[in-house]
């Protein structure tokens, strides 16, 4: 059953970006809604048991009835501003399209199964990562998650309200967790970082499909420079204080402590006010997301940006270096013939659940380019379909 020609591609039309070329589905938008209501559709057309969790999560449960923990698998809906058509709905479609190749093949499971989209995994609008599954699992407040503020000042509360998620129970569900046996995410690869075996990506082991390692320690700062807002063409530049020099300098400085140490660290937004053209701005933000595969090597790069520029970012999500599950790690791998095992660099829902005690791995679905986040991110057909195939052959490695 095709993945990408069928239920990743009912999601063609959906929550289409500015450019044209990529998605903006970010969490709890109408865009993000229709999504929603395709996962609905899937679970339905499969006669699955739906239920929204008090976090937002969305479950399609098979034999729910069945004793002895779940084998969950999925991934999230949300995207990035602009982003790729498979980072998320690649793993929850193909989740979807396992089913229906099993319930084809007359497969009967021996204990409950379900496929999960995480909410708001990319902490795109609100600022914190993977919110859904932190919140699930205890790793991030209720407080602190429903007083998250988008670029316009909204709450989460207020986005989930609206979008008709209730939020008077959103916090900690322990009991949801203790149900899951284990969590298999299927996502499309992003980067190519070097496989164990030290080649680089999916690309250069000459493979369609990989087993997650891990995940790279990462995190989010913010800095907000102060100004005095004023008229561009006349007001002396010795009476300036423009907060964009302070914003520049951080720039510069995090690019350079990032070589420094061998980390990844990016500044991919900045909001400026008033942001006209021809007024000095009265203030500036910037955010920071760095990532290594060494947590002192983030550190030392926050330290030398505090050092050098004097500026101290203000730290607003942290990912732990993450090790999914060892033996089941291997045990995919192996039910696999030996694919790939490999860490990522991105963070994902999984990295959370792993964290937090679940048993773990992720399938890593070959990106050709590497490129995510982007119009340009793809996988090819061919190797979504394998991706379907490895986690057909895992549910019946690991549901029997
Ligand atoms: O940011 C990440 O690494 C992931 O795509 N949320
Ligand atoms: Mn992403
Ligand atoms: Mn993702």
């Amino acid at each position: 059953m095709s993945v990408v020609g069928g239920l990743l591609g009912e999601l063609t039309d959906v929550g289409v970006s500015a450019s044209g070329r990529g998605y903006d589905r970010q969490s709890w938008t109408a865009a993000d809604l229709e999504c929603r209501q395709w996962f609905l559709q899937c679970a339905d057309a499969l006669d699955l048991d739906v239920e929204t969790d008090r976090n937002g999560n969305l479950w399609a449960w098979w034999r729910p009835d069945l004793p002895g923990t779940a084998f969950v698998m999925g991934s999230h809906l949300d995207s990035v501003p602009d982003g790729g058509a498979y980072d998320g709905p690649l793993g929850v479609a193909s989740a979807f399209t396992a089913i229906a190749t099993l319930r084809r093949d007359d497969f009967v499971p021996t204990r409950p199964m379900a496929v999960v989209a995480f909410a708001d995994e990319e902490g795109a609008r609100f600022g914190v990562a993977c919110v859904g599954s932190r919140l699930m699992v205890g790793a991030l407040s209720s407080e602190r998650a429903l007083g998250l503020k988008d670029s316009d000042g909204g709450s989460l509360a207020d986005a989930m309200t609206r979008a008709g998620q209730p939020v008077r129970h959103v916090g900690h569900d322990a009991e949801r967790v203790a149900r899951i046996g284990e969590f298999v995410e299927l996502h499309i690869e992003q980067g190519h970082l070097p496989a164990r075996d030290g080649r680089a990506g999916l690309i250069a082991a000459d493979a369609p499909v990989g087993v997650g390692a891990g995940i790279w320690p990462h995190g989010r700062w913010r800095v907000d420079f102060p100004g005095q807002q004023n008229h561009a063409g006349t007001t002396p530049l010795a009476a300036r204080r423009d907060p964009m020099i302070g914003l520049a300098h951080v720039v510069l400085a995090v690019r350079r402590a990032a070589q420094t140490y061998g980390a990844l660290a990016t500044v991919g937004k900045v909001r400026v006010v008033p942001g006209a053209v021809n007024s000095i701005p009265g203030s500036a933000s910037l955010w920071i997301d760095a990532r290594a595969a060494d947590e002192r090597a983030v550190r030392r790069v926050l330290a030398d940006v505090r050092r050098v520029t004097g500026f101290s970012p203000t730290e607003e999500s942290w990912t732990a270096d993450t090790a999914f599950d060892p033996g089941l790690t291997a045990a995919v791998a192996a039910h696999l013939g030996d694919v790939p095992v490999l860490p990522s660099g991105a963070g994902h829902d999984a990295g959370v659940l792993a964290l937090a005690g679940i048993p773990t791995t992720m399938l890593l679905v070959r990106n050709p380019t590497g490129i995510s986040h982007a119009p340009e991110e793809r996988a090819d057909d061919a190797d979504c379909e394998h991706g379907v195939a490895a986690l057909v052959a895992t549910i019946r490695a690991r549901v029997r």
